[in-house]
């Protein structure tokens, strides 16, 4: 057993020579508490972020749209479970984080709420959901908890994956007809504002910043890494030939960043409290997926009884 000094001691001198914090390892209560808040949030967004896409799945417009569309899918459903193992390293139970999600007592990505009107809506959510992600993901591949840190390598292997099949699907539907350019313009008006939101609040009304930042879970601030969103987005949108949704974008020659317009927060609190366009769809299948599961969970862990007592006889 670790004494309370000796323990405390050890993780602050781990955080400080930036090292990884172990399943194991002593840690904080608000550590522990703050990790599964934001793992879970995580998990649950891959999971709920399958839906959107998903309901394009059998309506894609050619066998080779389909089977790029499905793999992502199914990657989606893998990060949501290796974030939900590095969850339960820290003592939380899967069951009861779907059902905090499902009760609304744990969030999910606000980007997820909004409905997916065509199928270049599943190109822009490549170009920029998986753009974002990887903008705020790829410092968390060096997270103070050892397996977040772990499972988010792998998962922003796949994000880029994820981003090049969008701007490759926009790209080859800018080079076809008017119709189809007029489709990636609207998709690209409903997105751009939601895509700035993932970043969370503006940093001076943002509660976890400050801690989660000294505690090395979080590198950088919500109001930097959606700056290096917007810096990288904007020469993107000028290849594809696309215009963003913000007359205030510019780039500004003295700060060297591109300057931008004013983000609706009071729509993002909506989102995020429930009021979205798709938030009580989103949960309603959610529920209905967790409910026809049941029966496969129980026989699995029936099985796994029956091996357990063979074993043991
Ligand atoms: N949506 O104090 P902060 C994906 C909440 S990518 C909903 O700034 P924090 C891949 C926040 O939880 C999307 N809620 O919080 C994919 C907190 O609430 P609480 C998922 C939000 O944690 C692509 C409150 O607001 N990525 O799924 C949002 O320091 C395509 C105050 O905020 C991650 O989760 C929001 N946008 O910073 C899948 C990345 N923003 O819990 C399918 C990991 C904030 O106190 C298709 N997470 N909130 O009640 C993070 O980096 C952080 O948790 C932030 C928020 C940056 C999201």
């Amino acid at each position: 057993m670790t004494d309370l000094a000796t323990g405390e001691r050890t993780f602050a001198e781990t955080i400080e020579r930036d090292q990884r914090v172990e399943p194991r390892d002593w840690m904080p209560d608000g550590y522990r508490k703050t990790m599964i808040r934001q793992i879970a949030q995580h998990a649950h967004s891959e999971i709920i972020g399958m839906q959107p896409e998903g309901g394009w799945i059998t309506r894609a417009p050619s066998l080779r749209r389909k089977a790029i569309l499905l793999a992502k899918v199914q990657d989606e459903a893998g990060h949501g479970l290796y974030l939900y193992s590095a969850a339960e390293t820290l003592g939380a139970d899967r069951g009861d984080l779907t059902r905090r999600l499902i009760e609304g007592r744990q969030k999910y990505s606000s980007i997820f709420n909004y409905p997916t009107l065509s199928f270049a809506d599943v190109g822009v959510i490549g170009w920029l959901v998986d753009g974002a992600a990887i903008c705020n993901q790829v410092p968390l591949c060096r997270s103070s908890y050892g397996p977040y840190a772990r499972a988010m390598i792998r998962i922003c292997k796949e994000e880029s994956f994820h981003q090049r099949q969008g701007y490759e699907l926009l790209m080859t539907m800018m080079r076809g007809s008017d119709e189809q350019r007029a489709m990636v313009q609207d998709a690209v008006d409903r997105w751009w504002w939601p895509s700035l939101m993932m970043f969370g609040p503006p940093d001076a009304d943002s509660p976890n910043s400050a801690q989660s930042m000294a505690w090395r879970i979080k590198r950088h601030s919500n109001d930097d890494l959606r700056q290096r969103f917007v810096d990288m987005s904007a020469p993107q949108a000028e290849a594809l030939g696309v215009t963003l949704p913000d007359p205030a974008l510019k780039w500004n020659a003295e700060r060297e960043h591109y300057d931008f317009g004013a983000i609706d927060w009071d729509e993002f609190k909506k989102v995020i409290s429930g009021g979205g366009p798709l938030n009580r769809e989103r949960i309603a299948h959610r529920k209905r997926a967790d409910d026809e599961g049941a029966w496969v969970r129980e026989a699995a862990a029936a099985h796994a009884r029956k091996q357990r007592e063979g074993a043991r006889a």
